[in-house]
């Protein structure tokens, strides 16, 4: 069966706009609350059964174009032994936050034998998914790196910018680790069968673009090398000013948020580029006529981007009604 969605991000001609939502397994599902139920988040994320079960709920749910597998960016550091865990309503938390080159020391090299859950999962689920791709994800060196610094989420980033600025050598140091951690857990995703990768680089828009091609751009670039083989997706938030650069850093398609149209955000992007978004997640807390005016717009500016994968600007928010989502995956298949 052929795939809307990887012929969407190949720039090939497609029946229908395909479309997914970031974040769609988990937190707004009632069946997701279900099977988490006394389940910490990263035993969870441990547990093939559940993993394959929680990413299959919005798929059978809404019928979107493609899953994606349920994790956590912070995973592959846990499996190499890292101090940290997921805490409810708060996010990935570090107990011993990295400051200093001692610090470095626990970012071996990830080998698959530390996530066998993954490659586990993941076979289970190409088999369950059918013909719908499965994405891979991992989240990029930079934001990887501001919770590893910062211990938590973090609004400014302080820590993270007076390290970047101020200790270039530990900075540089530190990014290296975990692009050979990111590009490995991509890898090891894409040999056990994900037909897409997602690289999300949720907190870079907290950066200048020159500071960006400096201190981020050559690890990124590095991680898109090592995956050739799949399609590319690449992600942030607030990316406005960098969108021409996250073009040129090496992925397929590049994710969007609400905040830049898309036929202005092509032309940022410049050509050869598939783009992916972006209806704003609290969009869908208002009623459903806001909704389908808002999207309708993304699909006609969407239509004049080389290919359009339909998709938030961000995550979806956890009040999330899911007819909404049902109400919207629909919209985004029957427009022509
Ligand atoms: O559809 C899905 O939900 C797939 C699974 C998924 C993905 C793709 C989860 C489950 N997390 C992620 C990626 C992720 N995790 C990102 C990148 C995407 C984004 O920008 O939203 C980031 C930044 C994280 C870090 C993280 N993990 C946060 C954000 C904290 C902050 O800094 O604001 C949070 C809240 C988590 C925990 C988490 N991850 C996933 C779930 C379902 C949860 C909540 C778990 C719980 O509390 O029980």
């Amino acid at each position: 069966m052929s795939s809307a969605f990887l012929a969407a991000c190949r720039r090939q001609p497609v029946d229908h706009t395909p479309v997914w939502f970031m974040r769609q397994a988990g937190r707004s599902l009632p069946e997701y609350l279900k099977v988490r139920e006394g389940v910490p988040m990263l035993q969870a994320c441990a547990t093939p059964e559940l993993v394959v079960e929680i990413t299959m709920q919005p798929v059978r749910r809404y019928g979107v174009d493609a899953a994606i597998f349920f994790s956590d960016i912070v995973v592959p550091l846990k499996a190499i032994g890292v101090d940290l865990d997921i805490k409810p309503g708060v996010g990935p938390v570090v107990a011993d936050p990295i400051r200093d080159a001692r610090g470095l020391e626990v970012l071996r090299d990830l080998e698959p034998d530390d996530v066998g859950y993954v490659t586990e999962s993941i076979r289970a689920l190409v088999g369950e998914l059918g013909g719908t791709p499965l994405i891979g994800f991992a989240g990029a060196p930079f934001t990887l790196a501001s919770y590893l610094i910062e211990g938590g989420p973090s609004k400014n980033h302080d820590h993270t910018k007076a390290m970047m600025y101020g200790e270039p050598r530990l900075w540089h140091a530190l990014m290296d680790r975990l692009t050979s951690i990111v590009a490995r857990h991509l890898r090891i995703q894409i040999d056990a069968g994900a037909e897409a990768i997602q690289l999300f680089d949720s907190w870079v828009g907290a950066v200048a673009p020159d500071d960006y091609r400096e201190f981020v751009m050559p690890y990124t670039r590095r991680i898109f090398e090592a995956v050739t083989d799949v399609p590319r997706i690449h992600f942030g938030v607030g990316t406005g000013e960098l969108l021409a650069l996250l073009g040129e850093v090496g992925a397929d398609v590049v994710g969007v948020d609400w905040r830049v149209p898309l036929d202005e955000a092509a032309r940022r992007v410049g050509p050869g580029k598939a783009l992916q978004g972006n209806l704003d997640p609290a969009i869908l807390l208002a009623p459903w006529e806001a909704v389908e005016r808002k999207a309708t717009d993304i699909l006609r500016r969407g239509g004049q981007a080389e290919g359009h994968v339909f998709n938030l600007g961000h995550g979806v928010l956890p009040s999330t009604d899911p007819d909404q989502l049902k109400r919207l995956t629909e919209l985004v298949h029957a427009f022509r």
